[in-house]
């Protein structure tokens, strides 16, 4: 089955002069140059955001400001970072390039400080602030060292002050560390190199071929950035359910088992689901582990055979043997295969040997299916999508809003949901489809 919601119908130009599109709209007139038409829907999610904007120069400078404030700790930091994402975001929205700050007039979330900083791209073609920030030694090792799998802002900060510099240092002083940082830092050059959205489909094919020995009808849908029109993501997100509730349990645990046997798996870790009642009404915070949301999943790396970064025939991509085939070359290299039995083999070992495959970033997520739109919604993102319609929903209806439903919390009931659509309509936000919800 399939997610049967057909992609909002353009809203007719209602006049040659003003264009319109789910709420956000553009005066232009040909005497002067266009300008928002006021209000700007608040929420960034009541506004279409593709992914080509006419304002790229813009919003890096102010996403710059935003990364640099989420890198520093305290409540007043995470706001001025919330700030910069939100003007940026009203940016992104326009049906037209800036040319004068005056077409700003009547958006949300342009403050002072925000106009401050565009005025001065649009005079200079740069701001001071932005590329201060830029040239900040601090942020340039925060940039870098954040990028490492398992590695968040504390630990970054933890590397700065011993005094290293690059992902190299790091490697040859830090001995501490989950297996997350253990695989990160070793593949780190690797897992930099973005996915592309062909091994992206390769992969989700692959599993798709899988499932059909280990559990008939479910269902695959790759999320995350490539769900939202990317051509190039960090990682592959694959999100999992089954229309008759309660089959999609033991599924998990019985792929993994396959990939182990076709030696597909790097590293990961399988998550237990934590979902209770309590979770519904409990707001979007993270969680006890500080997961995202409660669904059972797999965070790892998979083996990813290098021939899928190509266009396959499906002989050859279905064929187990030459999967297998291509990784038996790696494992059957002594004594590699045998360290491996005994992992006596290092991250940094495997990353060393002559390899033909290259490791990529997966999640696996498992969604009940009373839950699933909710969850495909959560995990198409964007996260500052998310942040926003979450918020819409607490303040406008006081719902409580998370990748598992909707609770009406003066009602004390869960508002369930058969499409996303619905999810759409029942908070009365116009529907855009993911590759309109890029903000
Ligand atoms: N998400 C979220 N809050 C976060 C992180 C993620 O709501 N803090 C959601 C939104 C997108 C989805 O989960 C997948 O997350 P990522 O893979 O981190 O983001 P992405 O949009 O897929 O970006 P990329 O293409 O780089 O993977
Ligand atoms: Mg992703």
């Amino acid at each position: 089955f399939t997610d049967s919601i057909k992609a909002r119908e353009p809203v007719p130009v209602q006049d040659k002069h003003v264009i319109a599109q789910g709420g956000d709209a553009v005066e232009c007139n040909q005497a002067s140059e266009p300008t928002v038409q006021s209000p700007v829907p608040e929420y960034s999610c009541q506004r279409s955001t593709p992914l080509k904007h006419h304002n790229s120069r813009f919003c890096e400078a102010m996403e710059l400001l935003q990364d640099y404030a989420e890198m520093r700790e305290g409540d007043d930091n995470y706001m001025r970072a919330l700030a910069w994402r939100r003007a940026s975001c009203v940016l992104k929205s326009l049906k037209f390039p800036l040319t004068n700050i005056d077409q700003l007039k009547g958006a949300k979330d342009v403050g002072k400080h925000v106009e401050k900083v565009l005025q001065s791209i649009l005079d200079h073609g740069t701001s001071d602030e932005v590329e201060k920030v830029r040239n900040d030694p601090w942020y340039k090792k925060m940039k870098i060292f954040t990028k490492v799998f398992g590695a968040g802002t504390k630990t970054a900060q933890e590397w700065i002050e011993k005094g290293w510099t690059t992902v190299d240092e790091v490697r040859q002083n830090y001995t501490k560390g989950d297996w997350r940082l253990r695989f990160g830092l070793a593949f780190h050059e690797e897992l930099m190199e973005l996915v592309t959205r062909l091994e992206a489909d390769n992969f989700t094919k692959f599993i798709k071929h899988q499932c059909e020995t280990i559990l008939p009808g479910i269902s695959v849908e790759l999320c995350g950035g490539f769900k939202r029109g990317k051509t190039h993501g960090h990682d592959i997100d694959l999100l999992f359910t089954h229309q008759s509730t309660g089959k999609e349990v033991g599924f998990l645990p019985r792929l993994l088992s396959v990939l182990e046997s076709k030696n597909l798996i790097l590293c990961g870790k399988w998550n237990r689901g934590t979902y209770t009642e309590e979770a519904m009404y409990s707001d979007s915070k993270r969680t006890k582990n500080n997961q995202l949301d409660h669904f059972e999943k797999w965070i790892g790396i998979i083996k990813f055979p290098k021939k899928w970064r190509k266009s396959i025939s499906e002989e050859e991509f279905f064929s187990d043997e030459n999967v297998s085939a291509d990784l038996n070359s790696y494992e059957d290299s002594e004594p590699a295969k045998k360290k491996l039995k005994t992992n006596e083999l290092s991250p940094e070992d495997i990353a060393a040997q002559s390899r033909s495959w290259i490791a990529r970033r997966v999640d696996l997520i498992i969604a009940p299916y009373d839950q699933y739109f909710y969850a495909l919604v959560g995990w198409t993102g964007s996260k500052q999508f998310n942040r926003d319609i979450r918020t819409y929903a607490k303040r406008t209806h006081n719902y409580a809003m998370t990748s598992h439903g909707l609770y009406d919390l003066t009602k004390r009931k869960s508002l369930p949901a058969k499409s996303e659509k619905e999810i759409f309509d029942i908070l009365g936000v116009p529907y855009f489809p993911p590759e309109e919800r890029n903000c």
